[in-house]
């Protein structure tokens, strides 16, 4: 049913029903898509704010990602109907909406394209989508082939919903002159000064044809009649009507009538995209639409995503999981730090952990987003929810809603990326007016004085957790997590200072980060774990005392960071952890789920239990649970949690989540224990802060290549069962090819000769290291 092509780089699904919402997704700088493999759409581009060209039929609200999106008949996406015009039998591929009981089907997500092929009644139809680096427009590439043996008269119908695009104005029609039907709208709106805001929406949007149609239908509602889509009127007849939608719901629809002998095939290729105006239609017609347009995009958008390929190759005993690290991986890391998950104000702390992950990609682009983030710290130290991107851009959604954590993130980010590149220049950078350096110490000093009078983090309307806004709305709630979270970023803070040589803060930092450990273990420590937090009435809540959310996961691993937590506390962890939050699929986040409103603890006890941040396996959280086993040693504890967060190796489990192996969702949903038959399902949202912290870990992790002030520290942390590894991995300009073996002595060879303490120095850039390790 999976199965993986050209050595892991595209991975193939053969059933259109097995896992119904599986697909996969593509972006460039200005749009993404994600569509599954039944060929429902999903996609978004910026003008500059986040906008639709294919829409639902009715009026949508605007949003962000939602996870587990739900799909029904009419929801966008891209379908071609096939019909024998001798027998009236027919089909759509890739499988919506005939939904007939097709005889092969494959779907195949690639790193830079999604293609399906599909046979049925003795034909063979193949669609791909390829996007390329910068517009915004989708690249189909359709082809039909006569597997039957005997001539063919057929009608091939692309039908691309366009769906409900505004109350003010709707429209659609066949342009000769453009050669495709174009839709136009007006963006809804009511205020004055919104007319002059939306003068450079691009309201149309185009379906091009590269050959003329025999006939076509831009009415939804008159192509699919009263046989619906499963069976669409329109396609009763011979010739679609040729009819056009005059504020009526726009629908992209094309006939091509072909008679096809034995094995002949034929190819037709498609733009499908928004537009400000007919001139711009014809810019983009001209641009793509050919064989040679499509094939010149292809390898331009290959070059591109390659160009996010990281910094890791891997070989272990476990294959599917490097294939996952070699192609997708890194990938998922690019997507998000390439484009800020397509948004113009991402929340402060996703925003320094995807850039966070850029630094195995693109170093540079990580220092870049610290300095930019930094620009926009407040006079006294704190950082705003939200990062501005754009000029014009305003903070929305949750980041109205005041979080207390941003500043944490800072000296996090900022560790990886001086551990990939020793750039402590960095530090001595100005910024309005005042250096990097001091803006951290601003930071931290924000952090050390945001406490109550036990020295616990007030958590305001949330922290890491957003929607966990009920805690301390009053002004008085705790954040036990960001207690330990904010010991934990003043003692990297205090690390970074102590090898850039400001000696008086590595000092204050390390002193402020031990007052918040031991603030932390006399009010928040339960006596098995630490508690997650103290609400504005004063009940400490994540304890054993609780039968719901008794357990949370991000205030142990964060504990162990900063060193709150005492070898024989982690022990007592440990056991807890494993007997409460550990899942088949994953590390939960908490345990037990909510099954109803704490008012005292806010929206996050609302949401279904199980999902989200009700007690699913929130890989975020996992992955920070698997980065504190790393720093402590817990080799095998570790892999256990990361290779849990990929779907697999064995089919059960890949049926359960049901997603392909090609990106971490946001979560597995949790709750085992109250509802089995979902536990585990993915919830398909491939934004998630996760893709950075998994990746980090396999490198410096796993992998043990961790950049240090002084080179590279060599100490790979392979789980006991495995014998052997091998890396390649590109550091500071220079390549290390690394050979782990357990050999039963411990030591680390570089080109051949011991070296006692792991740590490369003096790397030349350009050069070649070997690097041995024996294990014991
Ligand atoms: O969003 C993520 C945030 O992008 O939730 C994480 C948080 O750390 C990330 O910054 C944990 O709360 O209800 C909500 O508001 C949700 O919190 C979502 O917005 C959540 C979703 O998973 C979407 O990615």
């Amino acid at each position: 049913m999976l199965h993986p092509l050209d050595g892991g780089a595209r991975c193939e699904l053969t059933s259109p029903t097995a896992m119904p919402q599986a697909g996969g997704f593509l972006w460039n700088r200005r749009m993404m898509i994600q569509v599954t493999c039944r060929g429902y759409a999903t996609a978004q581009f910026m003008q500059p704010e986040p906008a639709k060209y294919a829409h639902a039929p009715n009026l949508e609200a605007k949003t962000f990602m939602q996870p587990e999106q739900a799909y029904y008949a009419h929801h966008p996406g891209r379908f071609v109907y096939v019909k024998d015009e001798d027998t009236g039998d027919l089909f759509s591929a890739p499988y919506e909406p005939v939904r007939a009981p097709v005889e092969a089907f494959s779907f195949v997500a690639g790193r830079h394209d999604l293609s399906w092929t599909v046979e049925h009644l003795g034909l063979r139809v193949e669609m791909s989508l390829g996007l390329p680096t910068d517009d915004v427009v989708e690249l189909w590439e359709l082809r039909v082939t006569n597997l039957s043996g005997r001539a063919r008269r057929l009608s091939v119908v692309p039908y691309f919903p366009i769906g409900y695009m505004s109350w003010m104005n709707q429209s659609a029609e066949w342009r000769a002159d453009l050669g495709g039907i174009v839709a136009s709208s007006v963006t809804p709106y009511q205020k004055v000064a919104d007319y002059f805001k939306n003068r450079q929406l691009k309201d149309k949007t185009y379906f091009l044809c590269e050959r003329t149609p025999d006939a076509w239908e831009a009415s939804q509602a008159a192509f699919e009649g009263e046989g619906g889509l499963h069976r669409p009127s329109a396609l009763q007849g011979e010739r679609l009507a040729g009819g056009d939608a005059r504020y009526e719901t726009p629908a992209a629809c094309v006939q091509y009538r072909v008679e096809l002998q034995p094995n002949q095939r034929e190819t037709w290729r498609f733009l499908f995209g928004p537009a400000l105006d007919d001139a711009e239609i014809a810019q983009v017609r001209d641009s793509y639409l050919g064989e040679a347009g499509f094939a010149r995009t292809r390898r331009a958008y290959a070059d591109y995503i390659d160009g996010g390929r990281g910094c890791l190759r891997i070989e272990t005993p476990d294959a599917d999981f490097d294939r996952f690290v070699n192609h997708w991986l890194p990938r998922q890391v690019f997507y998000h730090g390439d484009v800020n998950r397509l948004s113009t104000d991402p929340q402060t702390r996703n925003y320094l952990q995807d850039n966070l992950g850029m630094a195995y990609i693109a170093p540079a682009v990580t220092r870049g987003a610290l300095l930019h983030a930094l620009g926009q710290q407040a006079a006294n130290g704190a950082m705003p929810d939200g990062i501005l991107l754009v000029e014009g851009a305003e903070l929305k959604y949750i980041n109205q809603v005041p979080h207390t954590d941003h500043c944490v993130w800072l000296p996090v980010c900022l560790q990886a990326y001086l551990d990939e590149t020793g750039d402590f220049a960095l530090l001595d950078v100005a910024v309005n007016g005042l250096t990097v350096a001091e803006r951290l110490d601003a930071a931290m000093a924000w952090l050390h004085q945001d406490r109550d009078a036990r020295g616990l983090s007030f958590i305001a309307q949330g922290d890491w957790c957003d929607p966990m806004n009920m805690v301390g709305y009053k002004g008085r709630g705790v954040s036990g997590w960001l207690t330990v979270a904010a010991a934990h970023a003043m003692k990297l803070w205090a690390g970074i200072s102590a090898d850039a040589g400001r000696a008086d803060a590595a000092v204050r930092w390390q002193a402020a980060a031990q007052e918040l450990n031991d603030a932390a273990n006399q009010h928040l420590w339960d006596g098995e774990w630490f508690a997650r937090g103290i609400t504005d009435d004063n009940v400490v809540f994540g304890v054993s005392s609780d039968t719901e959310g008794r357990i949370y996961l991000n205030p142990q691993s964060w504990a162990m960071l900063s060193g709150a937590a005492s070898a024989a506390q982690r022990e007592k962890m440990f056991a807890a952890i494993e007997a409460q939050l550990d899942t088949p699929h994953g590390v939960a986040m908490f345990a037990p789920p909510y099954s109803g409103m704490r008012d005292d603890v806010g929206r996050v006890t609302q949401k279904h239990p199980g999902s989200a941040e009700n007690g699913a396996v929130y890989n975020h959280a996992a992955s920070f649970y698997v980065h504190a086993l790393y720093d402590a040693g817990e080799n095998d504890r570790a892999w256990h949690a990361l290779r849990r967060m990929i779907p697999g190796p064995d089919e059960a489990d890949i049926l359960q989540r049901g997603q392909l192996p090609v990106f971490i969702p946001n979560y597995y949903r949790g709750a085992h224990r109250q509802y089995p038959r979902t536990a585990g399902r993915s919830s398909q949202l491939f934004n998630t802060g996760t893709a950075a912290w998994a990746y980090r870990s396999v490198i410096e992790g796993l992998c043990g290549l961790r950049g240090h002030a002084g080179g590279l520290l060599v100490r790979p942390q392979l789980p006991s069962h495995w014998n052997h590894l091998q890396a390649e991995r590109e550091f500071r300009g220079a390549r290390f090819k690394l050979q782990v073996r357990r050999t039963g002595t411990a030591r680390v060879l570089l080109d051949g000769q011991p070296l006692p303490d792991g740590l490369v120095r003096h790397i030349e850039a350009g050069r070649e290291y070997r690097l041995d390790v024996e294990l014991s």
